[in-house]
């Protein structure tokens, strides 16, 4: 955190450093408030440097307390020191010198998490983006790259584990009581991926030998009594290690790998050079406590750590513009891992979803950025979905361009020149321009213009002449400091599809390249024209998702059931049969809005039935179609004037008329989906579950009663089936003794499992309706809540301004004042936390006009505070500009 009055960092003023770190000595001597760290760095000047330039090291909240040059103290007039910076002047021109820096810190008492800090007893560091410049002063900047050595000095019974990046060299006993650790990290590293944990932790074991044949030692450390929970990210760190090895060819590097899982975690884990951290959320599992999604969060979470080696720590970032290049590089490494674990389809299906329902938001709000920003007042505030889920779209679109093998050599070549490097988006793309000799210029635009392109798109046929004509237009909105775009170069994946379902193979295609199945858009306006289809075919477009657009394609109903029951790809049938929903709930919502009621198409009703009952499609297919378009979904899509009430009459009375008229089918699919063996999380049982689940749901709008889901409650035998009926009785039934009851037994029942009581939370956060206030103010009393715990705050207080719609954006304003509060409350103990929060309100001005006067006046008291920290303050501003 820096202080409200923080600089723009501007990426046009890059620079590098005038020195060269060429060595780094950590020693800590561990005390719970009063740590001491000798850090011992040496440097040169750089080849070319002024000869006179001082030495500026970053510092946050530090106090120096030695200061030695080569072995001797430094002269108080040759240094200036304050909380956050160290300049020191009159260095050596030529050769190379010592810098020994003291500092003492308190670990208790950073409640930021960032920079050494306590959780459950347990030492920990967090230093990603800024936070090595809360342990010492350093060029803490993540092109200062330099070999590791580490030395810890504990108390050996209260931290009986002492833990580094890098190789084990040696450790012993010291005096005191106390004892030693040494760690070497030859990889030359930035600081951001230093990691130390230290403290009494309970350890699963276990060892994978790489391609040429090294064994590695796989380490998670969990709290004791936890470690059979660890089991299932044991097992998806082997099955990454082992992906990423064959899919991209990428071997582990030092002779250990460890996991710890930690409670207080600002984000979900940190990829720390052989040393990575996690929310013990993303890695703590059984059945009895997790659910499908949790386990498919593990195993997504642990393979982006572990694929990080490679694409984050072996190849860095210059500077932090260049976030994406690690971050939406790792993220689509990581989908098609998980692609390739489970069903590639339904994966992309939850993706594009995840996607549109945050990333298209934040994209078409104040707080839109482009992928590769070009400025930043708080860096802690870029660790975004654009820069994440959009990063990883860009390269997902790369691959879709060249093609796997293009894709993959030019990945090689990534690989190949850039090891050891700090480097930029530029470098990245020119590894596929070069290795496929392709111009990507325009391509590059996806990383420097914001806003989610809008691609219109109307086909016409031809019978006489057999053709298809496919007229496209693209339009990128304005975003905050682009008002003027030009055209992207957008790769729509596409089919024609005929009348018996087969797909049409023009004999030649005019207007533009077309590679394999993909159109390339490259202009403001295009026209296609297919020759050779012999009768007229239904246009299926952006295929798989190809690119993350808005697409504007008039179909007739009748066209998109024939999608939906005949294209060969299931991601274009799900597409087809949101398209041809969403428009129901738009409509309904409108109507509802302006004082009429919702009409619900049968045609529509029953293309969801018709699915939801084909046993020919995989159970988790079905489910995703019957999950509707969420009530934000639905708010995104209409864009202004959202009365949130509204969305939500419009689409419960469409779940209404759904479950009313596929009773029978929802019937029979409650009753055969159960899973009849024991429990296992693969994706097909999980998928049986989230049919029989989303089949609960519909049956209890069916049937308007509480006790299917009480009696499903009874006789889950797996956390996915308990919590499920758990919110179906909250969400549906508040009022009911069943719904009482089951809280309740939740509760008692899992007393001793934080993680399992943030779903206790999240589920009463989030029952609709202006009661929902009340309900989070008594839970914030509750003894289960704790205020300093980031997982117990986004469970109850994130899913609050999250994830109801109807609750926190009550008419009368007080969700936002009770944010704004909450968010006042945090923001001096933990300010990124309480930023992250308030993204919550990213769309406040796409509210109808009430609701948005109550949302500024709360923005505004946010505004006035005198005493924002920079994190809180960037995204308030962005947020009223
Ligand atoms: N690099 C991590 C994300 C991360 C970023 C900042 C953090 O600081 C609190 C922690 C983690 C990742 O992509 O997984
Ligand atoms: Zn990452």
């Amino acid at each position: 955190m820096g202080t409200s009055d923080t600089k723009t960092v501007e990426l046009a003023n890059y620079r590098p450093t005038d020195f060269v770190l060429e060595r780094v000595d950590l020693t800590f001597e561990l005390d719970p408030t009063n740590t001491k760290v000798d850090a011992r760095l040496i440097f040169h000047r750089r080849d070319g440097a002024d000869p006179r330039a001082p030495l500026v090291l970053n510092g946050d909240e530090l106090t120096l307390s030695g200061l030695l040059l080569d072995q001797n103290e430094v002269p108080a007039g040759q240094y200036d020191v304050t909380p956050q910076s160290l300049t020191i002047r009159n260095l050596p021109e030529a050769v190379p010198f010592e810098i020994t820096v003291t500092t003492f810190i308190n670990p208790e008492a950073n409640t930021q998490l960032m920079g050494l800090y306590r959780t459950n007893g347990v030492y920990c560091t967090q230093c990603e983006a800024e936070g090595f410049r809360r342990i010492t002063y350093f060029p803490d900047r993540p092109d200062v790259l330099a070999p590791y050595t580490i030395t810890i000095i504990a108390d050996k019974a209260a931290n009986p584990l002492l833990l580094s990046n890098g190789n084990f060299l040696g450790g012993g006993n010291y005096d005191e009581g106390r004892h030693f650790a040494a760690w070497f990290d030859p990889h030359p590293k930035p600081s951001y991926l230093f990691a130390l944990v230290a403290g009494d932790l309970g350890v699963v074991e276990d060892t994978f030998t790489t391609m040429s044949g090294r064994d590695v030692a796989l380490k998670i450390y969990v709290e004791h009594g936890k470690e059979p929970r660890a089991a299932y990210a044991m097992d998806a760190l082997k099955r990454s290690m082992k992906w990423d090895e064959e899919r991209f060819g990428r071997e582990y590097d030092l002779d250990i790998f460890m996991i710890v899982a930690v409670s207080d975690f600002n984000m979900g884990a940190m990829e720390n050079k052989g040393l990575n951290v996690f929310n013990d959320k993303y890695v703590l599992a059984d059945p009895e406590t997790a659910t499908d999604q949790d386990y498919a969060n593990i195993e997504a979470i642990i393979a982006h750590e572990y694929f990080h080696n490679w694409t984050g720590n072996r190849i860095t970032c210059r500077d932090w513009f260049q976030l994406c290049l690690k971050e939406g590089l790792t993220v689509y490494r990581d989908h098609e891992f998980s692609a390739d674990m489970r069903s590639r389809a339904v994966k992309r299906i939850a993706e594009v979803r995840h996607l549109k329902s945050e990333q298209f938001p934040e994209d078409a709000g104040p707080l839109a950025h482009p992928v590769r920003p070009t400025k930043y007042r708080e860096i802690n505030n870029f660790y975004t979905t654009t820069v994440y889920e959009k990063g990883s779209e860009v390269t997902r679109m790369i691959a879709t361009l060249l093609g796997a093998e293009g894709f993959k050599k030019g990945m090689d070549l990534y690989f190949e020149r850039h090891d050891g490097d700090a480097a930029t988006v530029e470098d990245f793309v020119k590894c596929f321009e070069d290795a496929n000799g392709r111009d990507l210029s325009q391509f590059s635009l996806w990383y420097h213009q914001a806003g989610t392109p809008m691609v219109s798109a109307s086909g016409a046929y031809d019978p006489a002449a057999a053709t298809f004509t496919l007229s496209l237009e693209q339009m990128i909105p304005a975003t905050p400091g682009q008002s003027a775009k030009e055209p992207m170069h957008i790769p729509l994946s596409f089919a024609l599809i005929l009348d018996n379902g087969s797909t049409a193979a023009p004999t030649a295609v005019a207007g533009g390249e077309v590679t394999g199945d993909v159109l390339h858009l490259t202009e403001r306006k295009q026209t296609f024209t297919f020759s050779g289809v012999s009768s007229r075919p239904v246009l299926s477009l952006n295929r798989g998702f190809s690119a993350p657009i808005n697409l504007h394609l008039d179909r007739s109903t009748d066209d998109l059931v024939h999608i939906a029951r005949h294209d060969s790809d299931l991601f274009a049938r799900w597409q087809a049969l949101n398209d041809l929903i969403l428009p129901v709930l738009m409509e309904g919502a409108r109507d509802v809005r302006d004082g009429g009621t919702v009409t619900c198409p049968s045609a529509v009703i029953s293309a969801l039935i018709e699915i939801a009952g084909n046993d020919a499609l995989e159970p988790a297919f079905r489910a995703q179609v019957l999950a509707l378009p969420s009530e934000a979904d639905i708010a995104r899509e209409l864009g202004s004037n959202n009365d949130p009430d509204a969305i939500h009459t419009a689409r419960t009375t469409v779940l209404t008329a759904v479950a009313e008229a596929g009773r029978p089918v929802f019937q029979h699919l409650f009753e055969t989906m159960k899973n009849s063996a024991g429990f296992s999380p693969d994706a097909a049982s999980a998928g049986r579950r989230a049919l029989r689940n989303s089949a609960l749901g519909y049956l209890t709008y069916a049937e308007q009663s509480p006790v299917r889901a009480a009696e499903a409650f009874a006789s889950a035998d797996n956390m996915t089936d308990l919590v499920q009926a758990l919110s179906v009785l909250a969400h549906r039934f508040p009022d009911a003794e069943e719904a009482d009851a089951a809280l309740g037994a939740f509760v008692t029942r899992f007393d001793d499992n934080p993680l399992v009581i943030d779903k206790w939370l999240s589920v009463q956060a989030t029952i609709p309706g202006a009661g929902a206030l009340d309900r989070v103010k008594a839970l914030m009393e509750n003894r289960h809540f704790v205020a300093s715990n980031p997982n117990r705050v986004r469970a109850l207080v994130g899913s609050f301004a999250f994830s109801n719609p109807t609750g926190f954006n009550r008419a009368d304003g007080e969700g936002y004042r009770f944010l704004a509060e909450r968010i006042l409350a945090i923001d001096p103990k933990n300010p990124q936390l309480a930023a992250r929060l308030l993204t919550s309100m990213r769309s406040w001005r796409s509210l109808e006009p009430v609701r948005a006067d109550h949302a500024r006046a709360a923005l505004l008291t946010i505004d006035r505070s005198v005493e924002l920290s920079s994190d809180v303050r960037d995204i308030v501003d962005r947020m009223l500009k």
